[in-house]
C-alpha cells in the first residue's frame, strides 16, 4: 500500500485501501461503508469584521452613474468627524489597495502608501474617497485607456468628467459628514483625472491637483516621446487593459529585458508573441504611430486650453511636476504653457516643481539615487504648499495661504524658490558643439577650432565641413540604464524610479556616443525653463533617432561624497525620432548623407552647474529597451519593420559655422 505523509491524504487512504482490497475477497460480505459523524464547521457563514475601535469608518459604495453603470466607491472618514471636506481620488489601480495599504484600526497606515500625501490627509481631518473608474476593480462598465472627453474620439454621452460630476452630486448629498466642497487629486494616470475633472466641473469640486499628470501620450508622456516608443510599457498595456482586476500577467523569458525586447524582429512582432492584439488600445496604438488626431485630440493640455479659452478657468489647480520623472516629464509643464496665459488674475494656475522622481513628492525625498539634497523636499513641499494650499480652498473660514504662483526647487543649489511664473518660452544662449569634443558659448571660439573662419556675408558657403562621426548598430542599441536592464518596477530592488539620474559614464564611454565637455566653470551657471537641442546631423540612413543629454559633470573628486567624484549627472535628456523632422503628423524619410536640423525642447530644468563642475552634452541614436529601435531605414509603420529593415548607419553631427550644432541653455543673467 501506498503510505501518504499528510494528513490529508486519509481519506484517500481509506478510498485507496477499500479499492485495493475488493477484487482479492469475491465472497467476502460487503460491509456497510464506515459512517463518521459530521463534525461541526468552525466557520461562520458570514465573518462580520468588528471596527468599532477604529479611529476611521470604512464605507463602500456603488454610486450610479448617469448612463446606469455603478461604479465602486471606498470612503474612509475620520471618527467623529464633521463639516469635513472630501480628498477624491479616481484610479484604475484598485480603490480597495489604495485604501488597504495595511490592516490597521488607524487610518493613516491604511493610506500610507501610493497616491496619499498620508500626512496631509491626516492633518487635514479630510474625508478620504477612492474611486475604481469605469471597467475597473470594483467598478461596471466597459475600460477604455486614458477615456478621450466627449468629442471627437469619443461619440458617447459619457467620459471621466461626466462620472467625476456625477460621484460628486452623489458624495456630497450621501456623506452627511462632509462640508460639501470636493478637491481632487492623484498621481500620474490619478493625475489625468483631476485634470478631466476640470470640464464642465461638479460646483461642489472647489480644487484640482493634477500630480505627474499624464497628458500627451504621443508627445512626452508614456507612450511615445517624439515619435519614439516606449516598448517597456508593453507590460503595462497588457496588465492594465488586458482583464478587470489586472490579473493576468505579462511573461519574459529574460532575465535582463535588453534581450527580453531584442528577442523578436519588430514591436509588433513581440506583441503578437504575447497576445497584445487581443487589447484594443493595443491595436489603437499600434495603428497610429505618428500624431494624428487620435492623439493630438486627446492631449489635455490642448484640451483644457480651448475649455478655458470658452468657459474660463473654473477652480484653482495646483500641478505638481517633477523634475527627473522618468514617466511623465511632459505633463505638467506642458498644462501650464497652455492655460497659464488664460489666467489673467493670476489666481487660478499653480504649480510646484521638486527635485523628485515620479510621485515621489508624496514620499520623504530627501535623495534620489545617488544625489542628496539635505532636506526632506517631498514634506517640505506637502507642509509648505499643498496643505496650505487644499484647506484654503477646502476648509470651512479658508485658512490663508501664501503659495507663489510657482514654487520651484533649484537642483544643484539645492533650494526652494518663489517664482512669480515659470519661463514657458525662456530667452536662450547657443553652448555650441565644436571639434575636440569641446562645448563653448562663443561661435567663434567653435568655427576656430573647426579650422573654418568665421563666415561673413561674401564669404562662400564652401567652408571645410566640420563633423563628428559613429555608427549607430541597431543590433547593439545603446543601453538607456547599465545592463541587465531592469524592467519597469517600483519595488526594491527594482530602481526604475532613479533612472534618470543614472551616472551617465556608463554611456560617455562608448564609441557610439558622442560626448562633448564645457571648461571646468569658475562661476555658477544657472539654467531654468527648457534648453533647446540645435543638431545639426546627417545618416547614412533614411530614418534616424536623436538622444540629446544635457549633463552636469561633478569635479573629479568630491570631497563631501566622494562617490559622486566626477558624476555625470542627466539634468534634461529626451529623444527624437527623425521621420518626424518636418512635422510630428506625417512620418518621411530622411535624405541620406545630408546636413539637417532637428530642433527640440528638452525637459524643464531648474539647476545651478556649480563653479568645479562641467557642462557635458551627449548625443547618441538609441536608448534601449525603453524606445524601440529604429530600423535606421524608412519603412511606413516601424512597429511592423521586418529583421532586413534594420541597418546600420553612419551618423555625423556637424559643428562647422554653417552647421553649427547647439544646445540652446535657459540661462538665468
Ligand atoms: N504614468 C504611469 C504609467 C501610465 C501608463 C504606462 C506606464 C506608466 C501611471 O499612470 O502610473
Amino acid at each position: 500500500m501506498i503510505r501518504f505523509a499528510s494528513r490529508f491524504a486519509f481519506p484517500c487512504i481509506a478510498a485507496f485501501a477499500i479499492t485495493i482490497s475488493m477484487p482479492f475477497s469475491t465472497q467476502a460480505q460487503q460491509s456497510p461503508a464506515p459512517q463518521y459523524p459530521n463534525y461541526p464547521s468552525e466557520m461562520p457563514d458570514h465573518l462580520q469584521p468588528v471596527t468599532s475601535s477604529f479611529d476611521f469608518v470604512r464605507r463602500e459604495a456603488m454610486i450610479a452613474m448617469r448612463d446606469g453603470v455603478h461604479l465602486h466607491t471606498v470612503i474612509l472618514i475620520p471618527r467623529g468627524a464633521a463639516h469635513a471636506p472630501i480628498l477624491l481620488t479616481r484610479t484604475p489601480y484598485s480603490a480597495d489597495q489604495l485604501t488597504t495599504h495595511s490592516n490597521s484600526a488607524h487610518l493613516g497606515p491604511n493610506l500610507y502608501g501610493y497616491d496619499n500625501a498620508v500626512d496631509v490627509i491626516l492633518d487635514g481631518g479630510y474625508i478620504r474617497v477612492i474611486q475604481d473608474i469605469r471597467g475597473k476593480y470594483g467598478s461596471e462598465g466597459d475600460n477604455v485607456m486614458n477615456r478621450p472627453n466627449r468629442g471627437p474620439q469619443n461619440p458617447t454621452a459619457v467620459d471621466e468628467s461626466t462620472d467625476t460630476y456625477d460621484s460628486i452630486e452623489w458624495l456630497i448629498h450621501n456623506i452627511p459628514e462632509t462640508n460639501g466642497k470636493v478637491g481632487i487629486l492623484g498621481i500620474s494616470y490619478d493625475g489625468w483625472l483631476p485634470l478631466a475633472a476640470l470640464i464642465h466641473p461638479h460646483p461642489a469640486l472647489k480644487v484640482s491637483v493634477p500630480m505627474n499628470p499624464m497628458v500627451d501620450g504621443w508627445m512626452g508622456d508614456d507612450w511615445f516621446h517624439n515619435g519614439a516608443f516606449r516598448e517597456q510599457n508593453m507590460p503595462y498595456i497588457y496588465e492594465q487593459i488586458g482583464t478587470r482586476d489586472n490579473t493576468a500577467k505579462w511573461w519574459t523569458s529574460h532575465f535582463d529585458d535588453y534581450d527580453e525586447y531584442m528577442s523578436a524582429p519588430s514591436v509588433g512582432e513581440l506583441g503578437h508573441r504575447h497576445g497584445l492584439e487581443q487589447i484594443g488600445f493595443w491595436k489603437k496604438l499600434i495603428a497610429h504611430p505618428a500624431y494624428d488626431a487620435f492623439w493630438s485630440d486627446q492631449a489635455m493640455d490642448k484640451v483644457l486650453a480651448k475649455e478655458f479659452r470658452d468657459h474660463g478657468i473654473p477652480i484653482p489647480i495646483l500641478l505638481v511636476h517633477s523634475l527627473w520623472d522618468q514617466e511623465d516629464i511632459y505633463g505638467a509643464p506642458a498644462v501650464y504653457k497652455a492655460i497659464k496665459p488664460l489666467d489673467k488674475d493670476n489666481d487660478k494656475v499653480f504649480m510646484v516643481l521638486g527635485p523628485w522622481h515620479h510621485g515621489q513628492e508624496i514620499e520623504p525625498a530627501d535623495s534620489l539615487g545617488a544625489i542628496r539634497f539635505g532636506s526632506d523636499t517631498g514634506t517640505w513641499f506637502r507642509k509648505n504648499v499643498l496643505a496650505p494650499f487644499l484647506a484654503h480652498y477646502l476648509k470651512d473660514n479658508a485658512p490663508a495661504m501664501d503659495i507663489a504662483p510657482v514654487t520651484a526647487y533649484e537642483t544643484g543649489e539645492n533650494e526652494w524658490q518663489k517664482l512669480p511664473a515659470w519661463p514657458t518660452a525662456p530667452a536662450t544662449k547657443p553652448l555650441y558643439l565644436q571639434a575636440g569634443f569641446k562645448l563653448s558659448f562663443s561661435a567663434q571660439a567653435a568655427a576656430e577650432s573647426s579650422g573654418a573662419a568665421i563666415p561673413s556675408p561674401q564669404t562662400s558657403n564652401s567652408q571645410p565641413e566640420s563633423f563628428d562621426e559613429y555608427v549607430s548598430d541597431p543590433a547593439k542599441p545603446v543601453p538607456f540604464r547599465a545592463r541587465p536592464s531592469q524592467p519597469v518596477g517600483y519595488e526594491l530592488p527594482l530602481t526604475w524610479p532613479q533612472w534618470l539620474v543614472d551616472d551617465q559614464r556608463e554611456a560617455s564611454g562608448r564609441p557610439d556616443v558622442l560626448t562633448y565637455t564645457s571648461d571646468v566653470l569658475t562661476a555658477p551657471l544657472h539654467i531654468t525653463g527648457q534648453a533647446i537641442a540645435n543638431i545639426v546631423a546627417s545618416t547614412s540612413g533614411t530614418d534616424s533617432d536623436w538622444v540629446v543629454k544635457l549633463i552636469d559633470v561633478y569635479p573629479d573628486e568630491v570631497a563631501g561624497d566622494p562617490s559622486l567624484g566626477g558624476y555625470q549627472l542627466a539634468v534634461a535628456m529626451d529623444i527624437f525620432r527623425g521621420r518626424y523632422r518636418e512635422g510630428f503628423a506625417v512620418a518621411k524619410p530622411i535624405e541620406a548623407g545630408k546636413p539637417l536640423t532637428y530642433r527640440f525642447p528638452l525637459p524643464p530644468t531648474n539647476h545651478v552647474f556649480l563653479p568645479g563642475h562641467r557642462i557635458m552634452v551627449q548625443v547618441q541614436s538609441s536608448w534601449f529597451p525603453l524606445y524601440d529601435r529604429n530600423p535606421q531605414t524608412f519603412v511606413e509603420n516601424i512597429f511592423w519593420a521586418k529583421p532586413s529593415d534594420f541597418q546600420k548607419a553612419t551618423q555625423r553631427i556637424y559643428h562647422s559655422p554653417d552647421h553649427a550644432s547647439a544646445i540652446e541653455l535657459p540661462i538665468v543673467p
